[in-house]
């Protein structure tokens, strides 16, 4: 709003010339997100309590008994905080915020129908797994359909540290895109199981894509790093910070101990907006790099599965996903939280690193 009420003024004041850099823009949608949810936050989770959205607690991991009436669905402040910090500091003309706002909001949907079932069904029952995992994919099918309507849409893939090797895998790139995305949400939910755990990586994420989406929308870097250039997609940017702010601002409450869950309304939205940005400033496999701590979690449970079903009942890990294994061994939760959260700094900073080796 101050972007398209102000700017315009420059010409008269040149102080005003501030609100075009995307720059100043994003710092203060950052820190406007997070005052916005450390606000808000107490009120908002008294009222979750009200309403009765406490969460049902499985006993199969002792220690998490105590946090039995947690209230839950804590994804939508994360919400309200982005949505706030966005009407003040985006660019509201620019398609991509619209687009990217509505993928999150879509998958966030999504996460609140199981969030809300399972609080009305007895013994955590949320919506079945076919029904939420054909939602993922519906709402990702439709954001597959937005990029390809941006005319400077391509389906070459970028691949990290190899300048001269862009494959172009043509109609594939859409069951590709589709993939990436569930993936994606699939991979912040599982891991969202101790606190603080999701949305500190995530964080870490977003702040690795601002500088990705920073760079794609920018003529003059793009060149000089060698990253493809696609016109207004450094707008994005706003986005990425003011949701890095309200997952900061989320994080204030979700720290150990929490008071606070995010909910499969925050995991999901979350993970498949990390997935769209991603096929948005083509950096596609740099998700696997800066999410790795998503797919090592998510490795964990498919090995686990897939080794119980080989060997007709053995496990590899106490349990999985890989955060509950470390629980079992007795390493204290904010202890694995944290060393969860350094290797997500470092996964991101060599994905960063992406942008100049090469
Ligand atoms: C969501 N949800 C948390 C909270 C959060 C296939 C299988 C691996 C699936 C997996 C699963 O269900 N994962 C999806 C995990 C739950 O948190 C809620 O869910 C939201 C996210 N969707 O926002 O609302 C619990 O996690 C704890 N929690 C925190 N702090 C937080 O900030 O402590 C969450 C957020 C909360 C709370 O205790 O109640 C969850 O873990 O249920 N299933 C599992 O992860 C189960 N693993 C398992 O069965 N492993 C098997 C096989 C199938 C691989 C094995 O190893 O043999 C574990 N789930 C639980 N206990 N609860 C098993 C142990």
């Amino acid at each position: 709003m101050f972007y398209n009420l102000l700017a315009p003024l420059a010409s008269e004041w040149t102080l005003f010339n501030v609100f075009r850099y995307i720059t100043f823009r994003s710092l203060a949608a950052l820190i406007t997100a997070l005052v916005v949810s450390i606000l808000i936050g107490p009120r908002f989770i008294a009222w979750l309590r009200r309403v009765k959205c406490g969460q049902f607690i499985h006993e199969d991991v002792k220690n998490h008994a105590a946090k039995a009436g947690t209230p839950t669905m804590g994804g939508l402040l994360i919400m309200t905080s982005l949505a706030c910090s966005l009407l003040l500091w985006a660019d509201l003309t620019n398609r991509h915020i619209w687009q990217v706002s509505l993928v999150f909001t879509a998958f966030g949907l999504v996460g609140f129908c199981d969030d809300f079932s399972k609080l009305h069904r007895r013994e955590n029952r949320g919506i079945s797994g076919r029904v939420k995992i054909s939602g993922q994919i519906f709402v990702a099918l439709a954001a597959m359909c937005l990029l390809y309507a941006n005319p400077d849409y391509s389906s070459r893939l970028t691949i990290p540290f190899f300048k001269d090797i862009n494959p172009d895998i043509g109609p594939l790139y859409l069951p590709f895109g589709v993939f990436v995305m569930v993936a994606a949400s699939n991979a912040v939910n599982l891991t969202d199981g101790l606190d603080g755990l999701a949305v500190g990586p995530a964080v870490v994420a977003f702040i690795v894509f601002s500088v990705f989406l920073y760079v794609t929308g920018n003529a003059r870097f793009s060149t000089y790093l060698l990253v493809p250039y696609i016109p207004g997609v450094g707008e994005v940017t706003v986005f990425c910070a003011a949701l890095v702010g309200a997952g900061l601002g989320f994080l204030w409450f979700n720290a150990y101990p929490a008071q606070v869950f995010m909910g499969d309304v925050g995991s999901l939205s979350l993970g498949g907006t990390l997935g769209y940005l991603a096929l948005l400033c083509k950096q596609e496999l740099v998700l696997a790099v800066v999410g790795g701590l998503f797919v090592v979690e998510t490795l964990s449970v498919i090995l686990q599965v897939g080794y119980f079903r080989w060997t007709g009942g053995k496990r590899i890990f106490r349990m999985a996903p890989l955060h509950h294994h470390f629980e079992l061994k007795g390493v204290p939760e904010s202890k694995i939280i944290i060393r969860f959260w350094i290797t997500s700094i470092l996964l991101g900073l060599v994905a960063l690193s992406v942008l100049k080796l090469r």
